[in-house]
C-alpha cells in the first residue's frame, strides 16, 4: 500500500481503522470522503455500528475484510495491537458519550487516535485523556475541522503578522435551524442523541457546534478564552438539553467577544462565522463563503480576499487543492486536517521529529480538552445566572 508523493518518493499509507460510522451516519461518511483525498490513508479495520448486522453490511460495503470487522470496539484494539499490518491510528466517530471510553482503550493499545468532537462529555474525562495521551506518548487529534479551510488558515496568519492591529474583540457563531421543531415521530437518528443528556453531555448545542465556533475564533485570534459568562436556554419546550447559548467571553490579552450558538433559528443550514476585530483592521470569515475573507483597514474600502488570489498568504497556498476561482469547500478542508494528521502521525510512529508549524495547524486532545473546559463552564455559569 503506497502512493507516489508529489516529489516523487513512495510513503506507506496510515493504516486506520474506524468505530462507528456505519451505514446512514453522516460524519463516518465524510470522514471516508475526506481521508480518501489525498490517497495517504488506507481504512482498513472497523467496528462501525454497536448492531453486529449493520456493522457487517457496512464493512463489506466500504471494503474493509470480513476478519477486520469486529463486534466491539474492545475486541478491535487487542486484535488489531497484536497484528504486525495492525491499525496504526483508530478514528472515532460514535456519539458523544462513547468518545472517552473507546479513545482509552486504543491509547491503552499503543494505537493513535482521531477523535470526533466534542472530545468528551465531562472535564474530568478530557482531563484523563490529556494526561493518558501524554503517559502513552501517542498523538491525538481531534476533528475540529473547520480549521483546515484554506482562508481560515490565512486569517491566522494575518492576525500573526499583525495585520488587524491590537486585537480588541473575538466573536464565533454557529448557528443550524435543523432543531427549530421537536424531533418528529418518524424519527431524526442524527438529531435524537444529539439533545439526549444521557448521549450529548451537558450542553447540546455547545458540544455539538457552539465548540466548533469556540474553537475556529480561537484558533484565528490565537487568544485562548480565560472566562465566560452564560445564557443557555431551550427554545422547543420538553427538549430536555439547551439549544440556543448566548456566551460573553473574556479572551486573553485583553480582548473580548461572545460565543453564540443556535440550533433553532429558522433561515441558517449551516452557518459557521468568526470575526475579528483590531484597532487597525477588522476580519470576517464565514463557512458559507469559505473561499472569502472580508478585510477592512480602518478608513479603507472593504476587501474581498480570494483563496488563491493575489496576496495569498504561505500557509493558505500550502493548504491549497485548486487554483483561485476553483471552489474548494467542506470536504477539502477536512481533508486538510486529515493529511496534516496523517503527517504528524506518521513522523511521531516513524520516530522522525513532527514540524512544530504543521502540528499548530492540527487541533489535539488539549484544544479538545479546551473545548470541553468552555462547555463546562458556560453550563456551570449559566447555572449561577450567568456569573463570569
Ligand atoms: O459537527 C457538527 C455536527 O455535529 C457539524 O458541523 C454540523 O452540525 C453537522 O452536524 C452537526
Amino acid at each position: 500500500m503506497v502512493y507516489a508523493t508529489s516529489d516523487g518518493s513512495a510513503r506507506q499509507r496510515l493504516r486506520v481503522g474506524m468505530v462507528g460510522g456505519g451505514r446512514n451516519a453522516f460524519i463516518g461518511a465524510v470522514h471516508r470522503l475526506a481521508m480518501r483525498l489525498d490517497d495517504q490513508i488506507a481504512l482498513v479495520a472497523g467496528a462501525l455500528s454497536s448492531d453486529p448486522d449493520n456493522a457487517a453490511a457496512s464493512a463489506a460495503e466500504i471494503g474493509i475484510a470480513p476478519e477486520r470487522s469486529y463486534a466491539d470496539y474492545h475486541a478491535m484494539a487487542k486484535a488489531e495491537a497484536a497484528r504486525p499490518d495492525g491499525i496504526e491510528a483508530v478514528v472515532i466517530v460514535t456519539p458523544n458519550h462513547l468518545h472517552a471510553a473507546i479513545a482509552t482503550a486504543f491509547l491503552e493499545a499503543g494505537i493513535d487516535v482521531i477523535c470526533d468532537k466534542p472530545l468528551s462529555t465531562t472535564l474530568a474525562d478530557a482531563e484523563a485523556l490529556v494526561a493518558l495521551a501524554k503517559a502513552k506518548n501517542r498523538r491525538f487529534v481531534v476533528t475540529l475541522n473547520n480549521t483546515g479551510y484554506a482562508m481560515v488558515r490565512q486569517a491566522r496568519e494575518m492576525v500573526i503578522a499583525g495585520e488587524l492591529g491590537r486585537i480588541v474583540s473575538v466573536h464565533g457563531a454557529y448557528i443550524q435551524d435543523w432543531l427549530t421543531k421537536p424531533i418528529d415521530a418518524e424519527g431524526q437518528k442524527q438529531a435524537e442523541w444529539r439533545t439526549d443528556p444521557a448521549r450529548a453531555g451537558q450542553s447540546a448545542v455547545l458540544a455539538d457546534i457552539g465548540v466548533h465556533a469556540f474553537n475556529l475564533a480561537g484558533f484565528i485570534s490565537g487568544r485562548e478564552a480565560e472566562a465566560v459568562s452564560a445564557d443557555l436556554f431551550t427554545a422547543v419546550p420538553g427538549r430536555r438539553l439547551d439549544d440556543n447559548a448566548h456566551v460573553l467571553v473574556r479572551w486573553t490579552e485583553g480582548a473580548r467577544g461572545t460565543i453564540l450558538a443556535s440550533q433553532t433559528s429558522p433561515g441558517h443550514y449551516n452557518d459557521l462565522s468568526v470575526r475579528i476585530y483590531g484597532d487597525r483592521a477588522g476580519l470576517e470569515w464565514s463557512g458559507g463563503r469559505p473561499e472569502e475573507l472580508r478585510f477592512s483597514v480602518y478608513g479603507e474600502e472593504t476587501r474581498t480576499l480570494v483563496r488563491g488570489g493575489h496576496g495569498s498568504t504561505a500557509e493558505s497556498r500550502r493548504v491549497s487543492r485548486m487554483p483561485a476561482a476553483h471552489p474548494e469547500g467542506y470536504i477539502e478542508a477536512f481533508a486538510n486536517f486529515y493529511r496534516d494528521a496523517a503527517d504528524i502521525i506518521r513522523a511521531h510512529r516513524s520516530g522522525g521529529a513532527v514540524d512544530p508549524a504543521r502540528a499548530a495547524q492540527v487541533p489535539d486532545v488539549t484544544d479538545g480538552a479546551r473545548g470541553v473546559k468552555f462547555v463546562a463552564a458556560a453550563v456551570e455559569s449559566n447555572a449561577a445566572g450567568g456569573a463570569w
